[in-house]
């Protein structure tokens, strides 16, 4: 690779805001996030680091500043994409950073579903990412853009695109170029690695999904930053199971904003939005402006996303916790090996 400036790199105002000594300073942006190095890319071409702390501290897509091949600093996210990892013990887990637009793939067939795709934008809207969704397998149903206008309707922030992934992928060049950052993410099988092999030109394995159930077979293992040819960079991740959300209920809200902005008209302040006298959301789905199962979904997803921030919070106390018992276990073993 040729050198490159730091603005095609995808560097802002917003990162040199926050270095002060511009002369010494050696930015380097995270391709990879590898267990016990970080993969970057600086001005000069591709290098490698290590760490001051664990690598799962960074997200592909960091800014970070280097000295020599060591990482000094990271700095302050503009965009940061968390979810709640897989698993009754899970933490926050880092997607990806300083993507600037969230592509939502899913494709015009089984795998495309409202509520999925609600949740994913709440994710879009949690980490600050304008929200793009893209339907692909066109060419393989008969009226894609059925499937487009009920994406737009979930949001009046979204833009949603139908397209063939084999064929049509310079659709989505306009989010992806002088330098700015894409990201896909979507279940497993939808196109997101054909999607990418068309837009950066690299040739990474994509595999036909199961004839049975139209499912992927989970192809891609890891995320990496790659650039594009049309000069912006693209962010490929593995297929998601399912998404859980956790400290996103502001993200939530952001995407049901046709419930959220009725909320100040109910009568009450603290409208349950049941059975109460003078509860605007009741009113906006007698009048049929609200769909009942929509104002169902809102409430599901914050109460899901309650009950997961609370149990990252307690994971992380347990942690401490069994640390703490580790810790005075060793004491005690050195303690009887002394007396021994
Ligand atoms: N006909 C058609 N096939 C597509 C389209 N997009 C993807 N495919 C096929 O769908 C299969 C899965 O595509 P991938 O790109 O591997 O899917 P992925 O989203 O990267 O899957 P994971 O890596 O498992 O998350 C491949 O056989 C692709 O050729 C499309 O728009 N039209
Ligand atoms: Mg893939």
């Amino acid at each position: 690779m040729t050198d490159m400036s730091l603005a095609a790199l995808g560097w802002t105002a917003s990162f040199s805001s926050q270095v002060d000594t511009p002369s010494s300073l050696s930015p380097a942006r995270v391709t990879e996030v590898k267990r016990d190095h970080l993969s970057l890319l600086t001005t000069q071409g591709p290098t490698t680091a290590i760490t001051p702390d664990e690598t799962g501290h960074y997200a592909v897509g960091d800014w970070v500043l280097v000295d020599g091949a060591k990482v000094t600093h990271r700095l302050e996210r503009t965009t940061e994409i968390a979810r709640r990892g897989a698993g009754p013990q899970a933490g926050r887990q880092l997607i990806a950073a300083n993507v600037d637009t969230l592509a939502i793939v899913s494709s015009c067939n089984a795998d495309f579903n409202v509520a999925r795709l609600e949740r994913y934008l709440a994710m879009a809207s949690s980490a600050g990412c304008l929200p793009l969704i893209v339907l692909t397998k066109a060419d393989t149903c008969d009226a894609p853009e059925d499937f487009a206008r009920q994406a737009e309707a979930l949001s009046p922030l979204v833009t949603a695109i139908t397209l063939n992934a084999k064929t049509e992928a310079s659709k989505l060049e306009p989010w992806c170029k002088n330098g700015q950052t894409l990201a896909l993410v979507g279940s497993s099988g939808v196109g997101k690695t054909t999607l990418q092999n068309a837009l950066t030109g690299v040739t990474d394995i994509t595999q036909d999904i199961r004839e049975d159930d139209a499912k992927g077979r989970h192809t891609t293992t890891a995320r990496a930053l790659r650039p594009t040819l049309a000069g912006g960079w693209l962010i490929d991740t593995p297929g998601m199971r399912e998404l859980a959300l956790s400290d996103a209920s502001e993200g939530i809200d952001a995407v049901f904003s046709d419930i959220t902005d009725l909320i100040p008209s109910c009568k009450f302040n603290d409208c349950a939005h049941q059975s109460e006298p003078g509860c605007a959301v009741q009113a906006a789905i007698a009048d049929g402006t609200l769909d009942p199962d929509r104002l169902e979904r809102w409430r599901k997803l914050l109460r899901e996303d309650e009950i997961n921030s609370q149990s990252i919070a307690q994971a992380h106390a347990r942690s401490r916790s069994l640390q703490k018992m580790y810790n005075e276990g060793k004491k005690r073993s050195k303690h009887k090996r002394k007396q021994s």
